[in-house]
């Protein structure tokens, strides 16, 4: 069990549907996006975390995916440099929250890094190199986490926005992963269970104590979670996804 207590969110603004995309899948529906969000939400407290929901921001159509724009372990909180220009600043709006659960350390320029690249387990931590996260905001995160016993593994995003979109945890000792990435050496340790072809969408899957949150609509994918005894819970993310979001963009969560 993993035993997070808070999580921080933030509201989508109005403008939602003019953050940055690669998906192919269509304009987002702000409305709709906004019921989606809220959903996240009752269900992030309905599992008994108590959920600090900062107010929209309306110069950054980003910024309620939270999670990029810290890192936060049992120790510490590092606050990020985002690798999107557009997104950059959004640290800014995050720090203070932050602070009162956390003591800070932050990303230095010329290091950029998004939380979405970030996957941390007990003492490990995996840096995934993507269009967002560099070379030197990796080993900055390194050298700050091993000031507090953590060991850091850099390894290169395979064809996907964030690290996280195809690799994520779902106890401490297993992964939910996508092809690409099953044969990955920093990922040894963990026993891997692979999403079906076509539903690498899927992978991107947050688990909170002893609940998996799992995108709706990827049944070969909720099987193979529940033949191996995870507790499932299916949200519905279209409009999310439409802006290259998951579900574990959506919230900085905090043991
Ligand atoms: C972006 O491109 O930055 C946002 N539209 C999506 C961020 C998703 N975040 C994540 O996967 N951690």
């Amino acid at each position: 069990m993993n035993h997070y207590q808070f999580a921080i969110c933030r509201r989508p603004s109005k403008n939602s549907a003019l953050g940055l995309t690669s998906a192919d899948l269509g304009v987002a529906d702000p409305k709709l996006l906004v019921e989606q969000h809220n959903q996240y939400l009752s269900t992030l407290v309905d599992i008994g975390l108590e959920v600090t929901l900062l107010d929209a921001l309306e110069e950054f159509a980003d910024s309620y995916f939270t999670e990029d724009v810290a890192i936060v372990t049992p120790e510490v909180a590092v606050i990020t440099r985002p690798g999107a220009m557009q997104r950059r600043r959004e640290t800014e709006y995050i720090e203070n929250s932050v602070a009162k659960f956390r003591d800070l350390e932050r990303i230095q320029n010329p290091g950029t890094l998004d939380g979405g690249d970030v996957l941390v387990v007990n003492k490990h931590c995996i840096v995934g190199l993507s269009d967002r996260t560099n070379h030197d905001g990796a080993i900055q995160l390194s050298a700050i986490l091993a000031g507090y016993g953590y060991h850091t593994d850099i390894v290169t995003v395979p064809e996907a926005l964030h690290f996280k979109s195809s690799v994520n945890f779902v106890d401490e000792h297993s992964l939910l992963v996508t092809q690409s990435c099953y044969s990955m050496d920093c990922l040894a340790q963990y026993r891997k269970l692979v999403v079906p072809e076509g539903e690498e969408y899927a992978a991107n899957v947050v688990w909170i104590n002893d609940i998996v949150l799992m995108p709706e609509g990827y049944p070969g994918t909720r099987r193979l979670l529940e033949e191996n005894g995870y507790k499932v819970r299916e949200m519905p993310v279209s409009e999310i996804s439409k802006m290259d979001g998951g579900l574990t963009c959506l919230s900085l969560r905090l043991t």
